[in-house]
């Protein structure tokens, strides 16, 4: 069968997902929106051969074990179901996130993934189908599917649960400073750590009510493109989830010592008046989101801290695309 070839780039959630209702399936607890990153992205290829006794899956040139592709492998298989087949696939992906950014590539990757993997199978399925089936492999890859600012709808079942684009193509002048400040894996996985804020959080009905205010609040200001409520909502948000983190039973936090410099850094630009507010993930990265002509004075600033080469900038990206080249470095 044809190799296909999809790329797919990162988001950043500005109202984040933290909690599943249906751990099988990815059905959040809340929707979620976010904006989809220009500069970092996965390409992977997808070619399904009889001739396979197993899927084989290379990351960044480097074969992962079976353990290890527990959730490509999920994926192929809800493909192959779709596709009656039962061929087994090659995958072979970049991640073209810096190697040490430590920034989250699941959800580029399972967006690529699902791309490639169903156009191989010789589906067709339309965005919101490959939506749900990103959604399978990671829940942050459901937004990844749409460029710009994107909402995933929580909905009910599978059916039910898919992104869908916000405003798809940005015009207004925003950008994302991505700060590298641990280029480590996380210790405490996303999958673990919303699932034990759900089970174990006395905060979490609160938080529930905070995404339905936020969502609300946050479309109009996108809208209007009115930089301080989207900078205040996406800020608050983000602290709001983390709260999440810090009163779980065991509690534990993403953040280390320069998250909480770079967060105090964040203040001071506003107190001296250039406005930026910040986010973080499930990690202790720190993005800062700002105007795209006070980046001069904002990368400085954290290049002086932090060094240079700790300071990537990003743009609103677009959605996932099928390429025709082969994959490079
Ligand atoms: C988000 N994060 O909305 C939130 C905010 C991290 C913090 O989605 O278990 O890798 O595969 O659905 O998508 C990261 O969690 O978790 C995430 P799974 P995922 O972007």
């Amino acid at each position: 069968m044809p190799t296909s070839i999809a790329r797919a780039h990162t988001n950043i959630a500005l109202v984040k997902y933290w909690g599943k209702a249906d751990t099988d399936l990815i059905i959040p607890q809340t929707s979620s929106l976010s904006l989809t990153l220009d500069q970092f992205y996965t390409d992977t290829a997808v070619t399904f051969d009889e001739r396979l006794t197993a899927d084989q899956v290379v990351v960044n040139h480097h074969p992962l074990s079976p353990a290890a592709s527990r959730k490509v492998r999920h994926v192929l298989d809800l493909v192959r179901h779709q596709a009656q087949t039962t061929a087994f696939a090659q995958v072979t992906s970049q991640n073209h996130v810096p190697t040490a950014a430590g920034l989250a590539s699941s959800a580029s990757a399972f967006a690529a993934l699902a791309a490639a993997a169903s156009r191989a199978a010789g589906l067709t399925l339309d965005r919101t189908a490959l939506s749900r089936l990103a959604r399978r492999g990671s829940g942050s890859a459901t937004r990844s599917i749409f460029g710009g600012f994107v909402e995933w709808q929580a909905g009910h079942d599978d059916a039910t649960s898919y992104a869908v684009p916000f405003q798809e193509y940005v015009t207004w002048p925003i950008a994302m400073v991505a700060l590298v400040l641990d280029p480590h894996r996380k210790k405490v996985s996303s999958r673990q750590g919303m699932q034990a804020s759900v089970t174990t959080s006395p905060y979490y009905p609160a938080w529930r009510q905070v995404v339905a205010q936020d969502l609300a609040a946050i479309k109009p200001a996108i809208l209007a493109q009115d930089f301080p409520t989207v900078g205040t909502i996406l800020e608050s948000n983000a602290m709001r989830m983390h709260a999440l983190t810090l009163s779980a039973q065991p509690a534990y936090s993403y953040f280390n010592g320069d998250s909480l410099a770079a967060m105090q850094t964040v203040r001071d630009l506003r107190a001296a008046g250039t406005a930026c507010y910040y986010t973080l993930d499930a990690g202790p990265n720190v993005k800062v989101f700002c105007q795209a002509a006070d980046l001069p004075t904002i990368t400085q600033r954290f290049s002086a801290q932090f060094g240079a080469d700790r300071v990537l900038v990003a743009h609103p990206g677009p959605g996932v695309q099928w390429l025709s080249e082969p994959l490079t470095d």
